[in-house]
């Protein structure tokens, strides 16, 4: 069922289940083409979640900053198309939650392996906030952290399975949020990983 969490973030328990086989197949086939890579943050560290993207922009940390590039830095080409299943079903969450125009131009792709951790951080590298991000988890599980508007406020702990589709417009949309060091474990699909979609209109 929908889950309402805060003004404008739902989260819809197994929306994907029926299609966690076939957005796998399409994460082999991205990372095929734009491979997983650890980047390094402004401050200097490499992130423990290796990350790739597919669509027209890519999300991308270096010494120089956070920000979308159409190019991705690893190959010099385009990214891999946004496959056609992503955006639908993209499309079908942000309805179901109340976004019925939703037109991400970005899919980022977040590789877990045990250990890996994503710290509280607030997505703000998108030129409209009107627009909601819908996230789509694969795998392992994991406890999805979500704070309030300010880093300070306390954070609650939700936990996120394979299937689970969540939606953040409204004033969730530039909530902090982030995920706890997954632990170890063995996913019948997608092995000793958990990975996380999340689309996005970057402008
Ligand atoms: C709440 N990813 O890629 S998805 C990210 O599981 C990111 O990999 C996490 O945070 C992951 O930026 C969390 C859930 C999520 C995504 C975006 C949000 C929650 C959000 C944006 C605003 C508020
Ligand atoms: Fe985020």
């Amino acid at each position: 069922g929908i889950m309402p969490l805060a003004e404008g973030g739902v989260i819809l328990r197994g929306f994907a289940l029926d299609e966690v086989t076939g957005l796998f197949a399409d994460i082999l086939d991205i990372a095929s083409r734009s491979p997983f890579r650890h980047m390094t943050t402004p401050g200097g560290y490499r992130m423990s979640v290796a990350i790739t993207n597919c669509g027209d922009y890519g999300w991308i940390t270096d010494r120089r900053g956070y920000r979308y590039e159409a190019i991705d830095p690893a190959t010099s080409k385009s990214w891999p198309a946004m496959p056609s299943s992503f955006l639908a079903l993209a499309q079908r969450a942000a309805d179901m939650a109340g976004f019925p125009d939703f037109w991400p131009t970005c899919c980022l792709v977040n590789r877990y392996e045990p250990g890996a951790k994503l710290s509280l951080h607030q997505d703000k590298d998108e030129a409209d906030f009107a627009a909601p991000i819908v996230s789509v988890s694969l795998g392992l599980p994991a406890t999805f952290l979500f704070g309030g508007a300010r880093r300070n406020d306390k954070a609650r702990r939700f936990p996120l399975n394979s299937g689970d589709v969540a939606v953040w417009g409204g004033a969730s949309r530039l909530h902090f949020h982030g995920v706890d060091t997954l632990a170890g474990g063995t996913d019948s699909l997608t092995g000793p990983y958990r990975f996380n979609l999340t689309f996005r209109k970057v402008r």
